[in-house]
């Protein structure tokens, strides 16, 4: 303790004005969203002790939202619409008032649909009462992700099934065609995934245009002379990208987690997840501006800070992950882990045809040896699942490294927080242990917990005066960062007693990440994985204390309308205008059901219209009821003989049925008795080059090649056995 300083409190008083803008970042002008004219937020910034008296008003023709990310306040403060705080309707003002009863580094952000992507986001300093460290200057760093496209136009291009959504993929140069597969030795590994219907491993979802910290990608800070100690506050603001933290001029100090001081550690590399906020330690090293650098986990892009006068020294680049094999790029994402050993060097492989290699997709398991810590106070974690996880590795161990800023390269998990105090839980309570798988369905972009959305499953519950564990399994390929409102949960890890609190943990693919909190308060709170296109398909729940009302304020704003986010409805489709046929389709899909049309015409009086409604049973399987219209006549493709045609306008009933490597099967019988078998996939051939074929029990037969211009505008040409050869130009929508 440093200075002990005398504060009174006092009450501090800001204005939120919320308005639509407009931004050029990349040369585009582009829609998104300020608060006080400015992207990310303006940092609130308060002392210990305070109260805050925040005014938010919304200048949009939309309503919106804020949360305060990680402050413990009373339920109807913190900002999740119609959950516990009401919507800030257009043209209104909500005033929060709550006292600040901790200190640290905090964020806040629009909690309405995917708002916090177009800029609605910005910093919370809350300075305690009694400094732990005396630093000579203070940066608030806030990471964020930005893209061109509108958010709503990103969740339909995760959730269409056509090649705009693999467009993220080949503008991150990370296509996942033959020709790179087979580069990579990784086409048998895929092969054994597309047939466990296992789609190519997305490490991120969206591709990004820039990637900023406080809404730059380079700012300078040449005030800080050499041999200064600066404290940087980072919090990743971002709506769905991890990044990877890194300081040119030595070590970093970690000091802080979550705003809560943690015992110091010095580590070269953090793989910071969505929603986090770290506090570092650092020393402005002599001659030179020296680069803080936040690099996506995709390692598409960058944002730097230079700290220090003098030449730019840079940060070391992270080398590309290797996407095609997963079994190496899985490693690299569950380095926070606790219980992973980390070396020397994160680009440490797997041994060639190590384990992944060797076991089916859905029971692989990464990252780990032993845990002793969470395999004492766990008996779950006794699964056969764990016993693999602590066959899996082979890795030298390292010692825990304090206070050492020279040396190995020290990559930082969560084994390295360590409180300053014990965290255990109140004794006696009576505890709940609530597992929790985290699952999705990728092919569909399905996100949900325990197979089931928000919508499905909407809460849990638990008691006051109860502690919660809650056990994470991340049974997918891609890092959640689970958030929990209102509480601090501890993250169990190897430093027992001394296991850290945090509000948001990641949990890395294929891993177990075990956490508990005091159930202490009352009402509900929002408990959701933080990245923003899983949160809006469903990955939720709110934490649901018996016996407690929600506030007499949300009377007029019903529950509902935030649990069945994840119904939304999208729309997509193309037409095709080839020198043979046109060709149209269209689809109006949400989590469970979907609205079809296809047609397609020569220019001869032939044509095929089929419209169906189709309700998924399950992710693969859906039947489905529909209309057909059919006027055409066959050929044999060698011959160009005509070998039958069919006339009819039609009911049908069928089912729709997804086969391993994503064949995509449709049985179908009409009114008049007859019965239709079609079989149907995309390969995806070179970079830009896709195949489509189809094929089906009419004989007709339909292949399609296409050539990619842009995420909407494609070459197509092929042969169709109705059709014949052609080609020309299709349009996606
Ligand atoms: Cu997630």
């Amino acid at each position: 303790m440093l200075h002990a300083q005398v504060n009174k409190p006092k009450t501090v008083e800001y204005t939120l004005n919320i308005a639509d803008t407009t931004v050029n970042y990349t040369g585009k002008r582009v829609k998104a969203i300020a608060v006080n004219g400015s992207i990310p937020a303006p940092t609130l910034y308060f002392t210990e002790g305070d109260t805050a008296v925040i005014h938010v008003h919304n200048e949009m023709n939309v309503s919106t939202s804020v949360h305060w990310h990680g402050i413990l306040l009373p339920n109807l403060m913190d900002g999740v619409p119609y959950l516990t705080t009401p919507p800030i309707e257009p043209g209104k003002t909500f005033t929060f008032r709550f006292p600040l009863i901790q200190s640290g580094t905090y964020w806040y952000h629009s909690h309405t649909m995917l708002q916090e992507q177009s800029g609605l986001y910005g910093s919370i300093v809350i300075q305690p009462i009694k400094k732990r460290y005396q630093v000579d200057g203070e940066l608030v760093l806030v990471l964020s992700d930005w893209t061109n496209e509108k958010p709503a136009s990103v969740l339909t291009t995760l959730k269409r099934r056509d090649a705009a959504n693999e467009y993220y993929a080949l503008e991150k140069g990370y296509p996942q065609s033959l020709d790179k597969l087979l580069k990579h030795h990784a086409w048998g590994e895929r092969l054994k995934a597309a047939y466990n219907r296992m789609p190519p491993m997305d490490i991120s979802d969206v591709y990004y245009n820039r990637f900023f910290i406080n809404g730059t990608t380079e700012l300078d800070f040449s005030k800080y002379k050499p041999g200064q100690k600066i404290r940087l506050r980072v919090i990743n603001g971002s709506a769905s990208s991890y990044f990877y933290l890194q300081y040119a001029g030595g070590k970093m100090e970690l000091i802080a987690a979550d705003g809560v001081d943690v015992q110091p550690v010095f580590i070269d590399r953090l793989l910071m997840g969505v929603a986090e906020t770290y506090d570092f330690i650092i020393t402005v090293p002599t001659n030179g501006a020296y680069e803080f650098r936040s690099t996506a986990i995709d390692v598409t892009g960058h944002a730097s800070v230079f700290i220090g006068q003098g030449n730019k020294i840079m940060a070391p680049d992270i080398p590309k992950p290797n996407v095609w094999k997963m079994s190496e790029t899985i490693h690299n994402l569950t380095v926070n882990m606790p219980g992973r050993m980390n070396m020397g060097n994160m680009n440490m492989r797997l041994k060639k045809g190590g384990h992944m290699g060797n076991m089916p997709m859905d029971k692989q398991t990464m990252g780990s040896s032993k845990n002793e810590m969470v395999q004492q106070s766990n008996p779950m974690q006794k699964t056969s699942v764990e016993k693999k996880v602590n066959q899996n590795m082979d890795m030298p161990v390292m010692s825990a490294v304090k206070s050492d800023t020279t040396g190995k390269f020290i990559m930082f998990n969560y084994d390295m927080l360590k409180s300053f105090t014990p965290t255990n839980l109140p004794q006696g309570n009576p505890t709940r242990e609530i597992t929790l798988n985290l699952t999705g369905n990728m092919y569909r972009y399905v996100w949900s917990i325990n197979n089931k959305t928000i919508s499905q499953q909407d809460s849990i519950a638990v008691k006051k005066g109860e502690n919660v564990r809650l056990i994470l399994v991340n049974k997918t390929m891609m890092n959640h960062p689970m958030h929990l409102h209102g509480h601090y949960f501890r993250v169990l890890n190897k430093n027992g007693d001394y296991s850290p609190l945090k509000h948001t943990v990641d949990v890395p693919p294929m891993t177990t990440v075990v956490i508990e909190f005091a159930a202490n308060q009352d009402k509900d709170w929002f408990f959701h994985c933080h990245i923003l296109y899983h949160l809006a398909s469903g990955m939720a729940r709110y934490i649901h204390y018996e016996g407690s009302e929600r506030d007499t304020a949300l009377a007029n704003y019903p529950l509902k309308k935030i649990l069945n986010e994840d119904k939304q409805w999208f729309f997509y489709g193309s037409l095709a205008a080839k020198s043979m046929m046109t060709e149209f389709n269209a689809n109006y899909i949400n989590m469970s059901n979907a609205i079809r049309t296809e047609a397609n015409t020569n220019y001869n009086g032939q044509y095929e219209i089929n419209l169906s409604y189709e309700r998924y049973i399950t992710n693969w399987f859906r039947p489905y009821i529909g209309v057909a219209t059919v006027r055409q006549k066959y050929y044999n493709v060698f011959s160009g003989k005509e070998i039958f045609q069919q006339e009819f306008d039609l009911p049908v009933v069928g089912i729709r049925y997804t086969l391993p490597f994503f064949i995509e099967s449709d049985l179908r019988i009409n009114s008049a008795g007859r019965v239709r078998l079609q079989l149907e996939s995309d390969e995806w051939l070179l970079p830009h080059v896709f195949f489509n074929w189809r094929i089906n029990t009419d004989k007709e037969y339909h292949l399609d090649l296409q050539y990619l211009l842009s995420k909407y505008i494609s070459l197509s040409g092929g042969y169709d056995s109705r059709y014949q050869w052609g080609g020309g130009l299709l349009v996606r929508f």
